[in-house]
C-alpha cells in the first residue's frame, strides 16, 4: 500500500471515529439536560408548593412521557435526603422502612430483585432514599441510595458542587449491565448562587438521577450509521489513565492502526475516550 492510500484510510478512520463520538457525546449531553430540568420541575412543584403537585403517580406519568427527551437513559428516580433524627417520621409517613442497597450477588433470591425482600438499612447519620421513580426503575423505590458506593459518591460530590455528576461504569441494581449514574442534587430555594460548599450541603433537599445503559446506547447509535461492517469501536472510562474500563465494545481489539476520540460527558472529574479501528485490513 502506497503512503498516500495510507494516510487516506488513516483520515477516513479519523472523520469516522470523530462523528460517531460528536454524536453519542451530543446525545448525552441532550439526556443531562433534561435530567437537569427534572431536578427543576421537583424543586418546583414538589417543594416548592404546599402541597406537593407531584406524587409517585404523577412522576411516573411525567418521566413516562417525557422519555424520548433522554434518549440514552434506562431510567429517573428521586432520592429524599433524610437525616437519622427524621427517619422514624419519614418512615411512618411512607409506610415502609429505608432499605440498604444489595448488590445482585448479595440478593436473597439471585435475579429476583425486589425492595421488600431487602433489609431495612442499619443506622446511619443521613439517608437517600428513593421516593419517586420513572416505572422502568422501579425496583429502586426505598431504596437508600447513599448505601451503595457509587451512588454515595455521587450525591455527595453533586450536592458540594451543584453541578451533574457522573459515576465509574458499574453494574446497575437488577439489569446488571454496566452503566453510569448521572446524579443532580436538588436544593431549598433560598440557596445563593454564589453559595459555599457547605452551604450547598445545607439546603439539599434531595437528589435527582438518572441511569444510562451505555452499552445499548452506543449500540443503537452506531446501528443508525450502519458503519458495524467496517470499523471496531471501543468506549472506555480512562478517568484513571493506567486501569481503563470497558463502557462497550469487544474486549479483544485487533492490531490495526487506531484512532483515539474524547468523549466529554459534561462531569471534568471524569474522562471518556472512543477508539476506533478498521476491521479488515487494506
Ligand atoms: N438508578 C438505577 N439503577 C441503579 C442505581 C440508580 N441510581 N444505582 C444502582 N443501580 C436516585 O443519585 C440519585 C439512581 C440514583 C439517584
Amino acid at each position: 500500500m502506497n503512503a498516500a492510500m495510507t494516510a487516506r484510510r488513516k483520515e477516513t478512520l479519523a472523520n469516522m471515529c470523530d462523528e460517531r463520538a460528536r454524536m453519542l457525546q451530543d446525545q448525552f449531553n441532550v439526556s443531562m439536560n433534561h435530567v437537569n430540568a427534572l431536578a427543576i420541575l421537583i424543586s418546583t412543584f414538589h417543594h416548592g408548593k404546599n402541597p406537593s403537585a407531584i406524587n409517585q403517580k404523577t412522576f411516573a406519568e411525567y418521566t413516562a412521557r417525557t422519555s424520548f427527551e433522554r434518549p440514552l437513559t434506562s431510567g429517573v428516580a428521586y432520592a429524599l435526603k433524610v437525616l437519622h433524627s427524621e427517619r422514624e417520621v419519614f418512615e411512618k409517613e411512607h409506610g415502609w422502612r429505608i432499605k440498604k442497597m444489595e448488590t445482585e450477588d448479595q440478593s436473597p433470591v439471585k435475579g429476583d430483585y425486589t425492595p421488600e425482600k431487602l433489609d431495612p438499612s442499619p443506622a446511619q447519620e443521613e439517608y437517600a432514599p428513593v421516593i419517586f421513580t420513572q416505572e422502568t426503575v422501579s425496583h429502586i423505590v426505598s431504596v437508600d441510595m447513599m448505601s451503595g458506593k457509587e451512588d454515595h459518591d455521587n450525591i455527595l460530590r453533586a450536592r458540594a458542587s451543584a453541578k451533574g455528576v457522573l459515576t465509574s461504569p458499574f453494574k446497575l441494581l437488577k439489569s446488571n449491565k454496566l452503566g453510569v449514574v448521572l446524579t443532580f442534587a436538588v436544593y431549598k430555594d433560598d440557596l445563593p448562587p454564589n453559595a459555599t460548599p457547605q452551604q450547598r450541603i445545607d439546603a439539599t433537599v434531595g437528589y435527582l438521577g438518572a441511569s444510562f445503559d451505555i452499552a445499548s446506547l452506543v449500540e443503537k447509535l452506531l446501528q443508525q450509521l450502519a458503519s458495524k461492517q467496517t470499523i471496531i469501536v471501543n468506549v472506555y472510562d480512562t478517568t484513571n489513565p493506567s486501569v481503563p474500563i470497558t463502557m462497550y465494545g469487544p474486549d479483544v481489539v485487533g492490531t490495526g492502526e487506531v484512532h483515539i476520540s474524547n468523549v466529554d460527558f459534561g462531569d471534568p472529574n471524569r474522562k471518556h475516550e472512543m477508539h476506533c479501528r478498521f476491521k479488515h485490513e487494506p
